[in-house]
């Protein structure tokens, strides 16, 4: 199901607005997935803290979205414009596709917990199929 015009002007105005919370919401949510969904640290056996709370977990968290934030300015785009993301994830970090739907959930969860009164349900639908194609995007390589 691709992002509709419709879609992607939700996407890039909710992200306006949210963007500089970015932060919080990527460390909110890379902790919520290591707690809720304790098999992901097994891609991250290389942290010596993997705590959900830990500074490499909350600097993943950054990290990820980073991804999000470039992901959103390449939305006409995501198959090409995360290409390398994709390989990184595919090739040398093998990271289980199922594992990007699992984070983009607990990014959803994290961006309604802070900002409820602009996750209206059409901003929910357009997160959720732009997270979806992102998720498909850095699955591409696994082709
Ligand atoms: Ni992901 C590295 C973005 C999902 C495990 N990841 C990155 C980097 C970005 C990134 C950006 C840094 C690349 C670099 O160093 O150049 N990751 C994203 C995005 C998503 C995502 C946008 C989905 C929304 N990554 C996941 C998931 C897992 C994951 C679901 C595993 C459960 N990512 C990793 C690991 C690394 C990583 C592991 C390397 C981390 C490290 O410590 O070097």
């Amino acid at each position: 199901m691709s992002l509709t015009a419709k879609d992607k002007a939700a996407v890039k105005a909710f992200w306006g607005k949210v963007s500089g919370k970015a932060e919080d919401i990527g460390t909110d949510a890379l902790s919520r997935m290591l707690a809720v969904y304790p098999q992901t640290k097994t891609y991250f056996s290389h942290w010596k803290d993997q705590s959900p709370t830990s500074p490499s977990a909350r600097k993943h968290g950054i990290t990820v979205m980073s991804g999000v934030a470039d992901a959103v300015s390449k939305i006409d785009d995501l198959k090409g414009g995360l290409l390398s993301l994709s390989e990184l994830h595919a090739f040398t970090l093998r990271v289980d596709p199922a594992n990007f739907k699992i984070l983009a959930h607990n990014i959803l969860v994290v961006m309604a917990i802070m900002f409820p009164a602009d996750f209206t349900p059409e901003v929910h639908v357009a997160m959720d199929k732009f997270l979806a194609a992102l998720a498909l995007a850095l699955a591409e390589k696994y082709r």
